[in-house]
């Protein structure tokens, strides 16, 4: 079966790493291409000018990119993957909904509200029939769905597995994120090498409320967030791609690493194209994950963990994914496959 797909914001970093990705999908075909009403009217390739690796693939170069409306995208599209700038997303991916679209979005609006499935598949995929209750609110015939932002993503596999094996009463977690999660900006302000920014963004209240969103339940008519207390502390590095992360938790059961290392590693994964065949894998070198050596694990779409060991109150580890992968294009394709295997589309 081949759904036919857009991708609203193709030419910014992570919409480029959508293409690739979509490129050669065995259930996805791309039709369309949307940017800022600037390269509508221009060849993908010289719209997008193709910053994150080359060549562009076979057929998606010459596609003509138009603006990102509802009016300028073709009504008949079953999926359109949105890797807007947040505030564009804001105003147009509801729009684009109430005209009947199914939104598979990696902006941060409407991650948090209360209709909108805010979904990593592996973790909370229940969590996308909040789809009918959004649906019943909003008069949509389209329905929105999110992934939640890419640091968050890092560390809630691990969290949900030391969740169902000992309970979660506190998260405290500091970041060291790679530039690529600034988009453009960040990866040619390599004068950050030398130097570390504190307080990006944003960051903190993100992790601190996605996670307890995606850990949640969902009993049909809305979730109800997990109730741990989770605190963040988000740095950037100069690193290219992945973000890396310290976390410690308070477990409400006593835990040991011995039985957390299990529970991580055979926390279940799906059958999804882009989901990998293991979720979490944990290194017991204490000198990884690194960034470099480890952000590419099954292609990327792996969260490496490591480090674990006991405190007084639960444990410590480290976590790492690539953060445009698995944290932001990977994340929103694995939640357009979900659509289309719980029957969206
Ligand atoms: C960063 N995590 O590394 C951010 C980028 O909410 O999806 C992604 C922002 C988001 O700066």
């Amino acid at each position: 079966m081949s759904v036919a797909v857009g991708i609203l914001g193709a030419t910014g970093a992570v919409g480029q790493r959508l293409v690739q990705l979509l490129a050669s999908h065995p259930e996805f075909e791309i039709e369309t291409l949307t940017a800022s009403e600037a390269s509508a009217g221009e060849s993908y390739s010289d719209a997008a000018k193709w910053r994150i690796e080359s060549p562009v693939p076979d057929g998606v170069g010459e596609m003509t990119v138009t603006e990102t409306t509802p009016e300028a995208v073709p009504e008949d599209l079953d999926l359109l993957f949105s890797s807007l700038p947040s505030a564009v997303g804001r105003e147009v991916e509801p729009a684009f909904c109430e005209a009947g679209h199914v939104v598979s979005s990696n902006s941060s609006n409407h991650r948090t509200a209360e209709d909108v499935p805010l979904t990593v598949p592996e973790v909370n995929g229940d969590h996308l029939d909040l789809i009918e209750v959004q649906r019943d609110e909003r008069g949509w015939d389209g329905a929105l769905v999110k992934n939640p932002n890419c640091s968050t993503i890092t560390m809630v596999p691990p969290l949900a597995a030391l969740d169902d094996a000992f309970g979660l009463d506190q998260v405290t977690v500091a970041t060291l994120q790679a530039v690529s999660g600034a988009g453009y900006d960040g990866v040619t302000s390599m004068e950050i090498i030398d130097n570390a920014i504190p307080h990006i963004g944003g960051e903190e209240n993100k992790m601190e409320t996605e996670s307890r969103k995606l850990l949640g339940e969902f009993d049909g008519a809305g979730v109800s967030w997990h109730n741990a207390r989770v605190e963040a502390s988000c740095n950037r590095i100069p690193t290219l791609d992945g973000h890396l992360e310290n976390v410690w938790v308070e477990t409400a059961r006593e835990a040991t690493v011995e039985a957390a290392i299990d529970a991580m590693e055979s926390y279940p994964s799906l059958e999804l194209h882009s989901s990998p065949d293991q979720l979490v894998h944990v290194f017991t070198d204490p000198e990884r994950p690194q960034p470099r050596l480890d952000r590419t694990l099954e292609g990327g779409m792996s969260i490496a963990a490591g480090g674990l060991q006991e405190t007084d109150d639960g444990l410590q580890f480290n976590c790492l994914a690539h953060n445009t992968l698995r944290g932001a294009a990977g994340a929103s394709l694995l939640n357009g496959e979900l659509l289309l295997d719980r029957g969206y589309l």
